[in-house]
Parts: structure tokens; sequence; C-alpha cells
């Protein structure tokens, strides 16, 4: 392709370094599949130049994608080319030509999303309740008392805290605002690696650090800040609020936050002061820490850097 003739958008699109054969890739099970995208398991061949077929997770658009949709699967694909963290999930490679459907390849966490991992984990302790009675304590969105019910231990959810905290420390520094931190997009990797995925709608500050959002998509309203809510307005204080809501989703195992709240009702409570209560199994010290991070005034939430640190004294405390 010429300079002439390649579009600037084209010229963001490929990239030689990332491109990857299409005829490498051997497609497997979906592995998850959201309103326009899909997650595929597959493997790659010499994907890292070791003349071996590597498992991985590809990315697509599904067959109802729009160019919004495609536009959002290459902005991802954009963000992915700047990071490398332990943190963050890593780009492996792309298909952006010949003709075929747009693919990135990432790494393949092998234990999923944190969320269905917490569930999990939840799910065999009902099994165990379920023995001795009362399974009424896992209806989603209630708590799990810490002494009775949970098996995971309380300095491993500290860890995927920190490890989150560390990856988007990492993210706010490299000027990434998220803008969908949710357990849901946290992938662990074996030895419980935390990584965070799903940078579609992520986007680049380039003009001071707001981000005010065009179009109105279907937004996670559960975990966006109050002033995201209120005028559109993405910040990295704003990931810092949904870090709390992840903060209260690891402390419950993966529920769903404001049980029994209607996302319409959502804007007035937190307008009028509410904020969601201390689950059960949550340390007084943590449950401090959400509250930090929903305060209503930006600027009064921690940055991800104090977040580091606050639990990093945390976990030290278990040791
Ligand atoms: O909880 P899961 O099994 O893990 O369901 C979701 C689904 O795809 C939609 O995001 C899974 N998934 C996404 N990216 C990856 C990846 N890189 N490695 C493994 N699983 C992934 C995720």
């Amino acid at each position: 392709q010429s300079a002439s003739d390649s579009s600037n958008t084209s010229k963001t699109m490929s990239d030689v370094k990332w491109e990857f054969p299409r005829e490498n890739l051997i497609l497997e099970e979906t592995l998850g599949e959201g309103e326009f995208g899909r997650v595929m398991k597959a493997q790659a061949w010499n994907i890292t130049r070791q003349q071996e077929y590597v498992t991985v997770a590809v990315k697509m658009l599904k067959g109802n994608g729009t160019h919004a949709e495609e536009m959002d699967l290459f902005s991802e694909f954009n963000m992915l080319k700047e990071v490398c963290h332990p943190n963050v999930i890593r780009l492996l490679g792309a298909c952006t030509q010949k003709g075929g459907p747009l693919y990135i390849i990432v790494e393949y966490a092998d234990l999923g999303s944190l969320r269905c991992f917490l569930r999990k984990t939840r799910r065999l302790e009902v099994s165990y309740t379920c023995q001795v009675g009362n399974p009424t304590y896992f209806v989603d969105g209630g708590d799990i008392s810490r002494q009775q019910f949970r098996s995971i231990p309380w300095a491993e959810l500290l860890s995927f805290a920190w490890q989150i905290a560390n990856g988007m420390s990492y993210l706010s520094n490299m000027k990434l605002i998220h803008r969908d931190l949710a357990t849901r997009n946290v992938l662990l990797a074996s030895g419980k690696v935390v990584k965070i995925s799903d940078f579609g709608l992520s986007r680049d500050v380039y003009e001071g650090e707001t981000y005010l959002k065009r179009s109105k998509g279907r937004v996670p309203v559960k975990w966006m800040a109050i002033e995201s809510l209120e005028d559109n307005l993405y910040t990295f204080k704003s990931d810092v609020w949904s870090f709390g809501v992840v903060l209260w989703e690891i402390a419950t195992l993966g529920a769903t936050p404001y049980p029994g709240v209607t996302p319409e009702r959502l804007f007035q409570l937190l307008k009028a002061g509410y904020r969601m209560e201390k689950p059960n199994a949550c340390s007084d010290e943590l449950y401090s820490v959400m509250l930090m991070c929903w305060r209503e005034n930006p600027h009064d939430r921690p940055s991800f850097k104090v977040l580091v640190t606050k639990l990093d004294q945390m976990l030290l405390q278990t040791m």
C-alpha cells in the first residue's frame, strides 16, 4: 500500500509489528460473548517465535457489529500496543489484513474472569452450607459471614485488590482511563495473577485529565462514579470510584452491587449520600478504603498510587 492511498485510519489499524498470519491461528471454543464482541480460545502457531502452538484468547466482533464497534475494537488494539505490565492483559498480535474479520490476540488467562472465580468459590460453599442448612445466605447480593463461609483466604482477596490497584496505577501513569473497571473485566492467569482487561471503552487522555463521553451506549451504571452518571465525566478518579465497587465485589465474593436497587434509582440515592454498607465479610479497614473511593468530590478520592500503599499495609498485617 502506497503512502498516498492509505488513509489515516488504516495506518493506525494495521501494524506490521503486530500482524499475525490468520492461517497460523486455530480457533477453538467461545470463552464469552457480549452484545457485539466475542472472545474465543485458540491455538497460535509460532506467536512467541518458539516454533510451537500457544493457547491464546482472540477477541472479535460478532456478526452484528457496526462501524462504531469496530472502531472500539481498534481503539482497544491501539491501547494494548502501548501497555506492558504484569497486571494488564498482554497483546500478542492481531489479524487486521486480507479482508477477514479483525482479530485481537491476547494472552490466555486460564482461570477466567475474577467475578466468575469469586462466585465459584462461593458456590463450593453453597453445597457445603446446604448440608448444614440455611442456603439463603447465598442469595445474590447477600453477605457471607467471614468466619463461617469463606474458604478463600482473606490475604488472597487482598492480593487481588492490590494487583488491580497496581495495574490501574500503571495505566493512570500511562494517562489511560479504563472507564469499565469491574471484576467481570479482570482476568486471572495461572498463579492467580490478575490481568486487567477489556479496554474497549478506555480512552487516552490527550487534553487535560477529563474525558467527556460523546454518545450514550450501554453503560455500567453500578460501577460508575457520581460525576460520570451526572455529566458523563470520566477521569482517573472515576476509575478510582469503580475500584471501590470492585473492592465491594471482592469482599462479597462476586455479588452484584447495590442489590435491589434499579439502575434508574441509583443516581438519586448516591446524590442523597447513600453508599453501600460494609459487607459482613469485610474488615473495617478495607471498608474505609471503599468509602474513600466513593467520596462525592473526585479530588477527595485517593490516587491508585495511594491505594497500592494502603493495600500493601493491609497485606503486611495478614503475614
Ligand atoms: O469468566 P470468563 O470465563 O472469562 O468469561 C469471560 C468471557 O471471556 C468474556 O470476556 C473470558 N475471557 C476474556 N478474555 C480472556 C482471556 N484473555 N483469557 C481467558 N478468558 C478470557 C472471560
